[in-house]
């Protein structure tokens, strides 16, 4: 393959797929970007991440038929903000949210800002109309938590990044007996495996599972020439049983901004995801956000997409 022919996502010629605009005027939602996203009763259920104009920050159902086409909602999700540890520690902003599915409830992971720095919080819906709170599930200064869809044993699992002091920027691993406490912290991705991404790495998109592994897109990120961060992302394989194993890894990332739509926003240079939809066939639409402004979709494939990941 040569390198000119490596193109293992996509990009939908209609990019972007959602804008500021397509929300409602009253709200003035001027970036929309950072999505999950998840498959409920034949739908593609988008939970946006919106931003007004004056930076206040919004969880919003977008929903589509083909997973293309999105119309929001005509207003965004409830927040819970009678809850003083949600005023507390989420004043400053709500962001990066995954859905994962685990038997018949989904949950909500996201980030939330305060002036103590970021933690991972947790909601949960089954009808995705009304969303339960679970509060903080990590302490300051962690972010990118993503769960998986299965339980290990009896433990829950999640990916996350805590920021430490000595070399910030890896992606580790912690386990849960009820979603809301957890521990048994482990690096399992140190940024110094991925050679293109010397600043940090970070999971992205919740993890599928085949038959080799559970693949995992995760994001990547440089700084260049000093100057500013490019964020990327890239691909990983974790052992079936033992999500703690990274056993493949691709040498390359997957998707590099190159478009104006990621190259030119509020945050230059970064596609960044936080979700997918798998559809029987294999294909994958890989929902992204580009420069921290609009919301985009790629396509690839679960094949394609292992064969990249070589054993690490
Ligand atoms: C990360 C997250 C993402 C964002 C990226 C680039 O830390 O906050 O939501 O896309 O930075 O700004």
């Amino acid at each position: 393959m040569s390198f000119h022919n490596y193109n293992p996502v996509r990009r939908y010629d209609k990019n972007p797929i959602l804008t500021g605009k397509d929300f409602p005027d009253s709200y003035c939602i001027i970036h929309v970007f950072n999505s999950g996203i998840i498959k409920h009763d034949g739908k593609y259920l988008m939970v946006c991440r919106c931003e007004d104009a004056g930076l206040k920050a919004y969880f919003w159902i977008a929903e589509s038929e083909d997973g293309l086409r999105f119309t929001p909602r005509d207003k965004p999700i409830d927040m819970p903000v009678n809850d003083p540890m949600f005023r507390k520690y989420a004043e400053v902003n709500i962001y990066d949210p995954r859905i994962t599915k685990l038997g018949d409830t989904y949950y909500l992971m996201h980030a939330a800002h305060s002036r103590y720095d970021c933690r991972g919080a947790l909601q949960s819906t089954k009808d995705f109309r009304t969303f339960t709170w679970h509060g903080f599930i990590t302490d300051a200064g962690n972010r990118n938590c993503v769960l998986f869809p299965e339980k290990f044993g009896d433990d829950y699992v999640r990916l996350d990044r805590p920021l430490t002091t000595w070399d910030s920027g890896d992606m580790w691993i912690s386990y849960s007996k009820d979603l809301i406490h957890w521990g048994r912290g482990d690096c399992i991705l140190p940024k110094s495996r991925v050679p293109w991404a010397w600043s940090k790495v970070g999971a992205g998109a919740v993890p599928i599972k085949t038959e080799r592994g559970w693949l995992n897109i995760f994001h990547g990120v440089r700084s260049q020439a000093k100057s500013h961060l490019v964020y990327q992302l890239g691909v990983c394989v974790h052992d079936l049983k033992d999500p703690a194993r990274v056993i493949a890894l691709s040498r390359k990332p997957i998707l590099t901004p190159t478009m104006d739509y990621e190259l030119h926003g509020q945050t230059p240079s970064v596609v960044f995801t936080a979700g997918v939809v798998v559809e029987e066939d294999r294909t994958i639409k890989l929902y992204y956000g580009g420069a921290d402004t609009v919301q985009c979709v790629g396509f690839t494939t679960v094949d394609e997409l292992l064969a990249l990941c070589d054993e690490a």
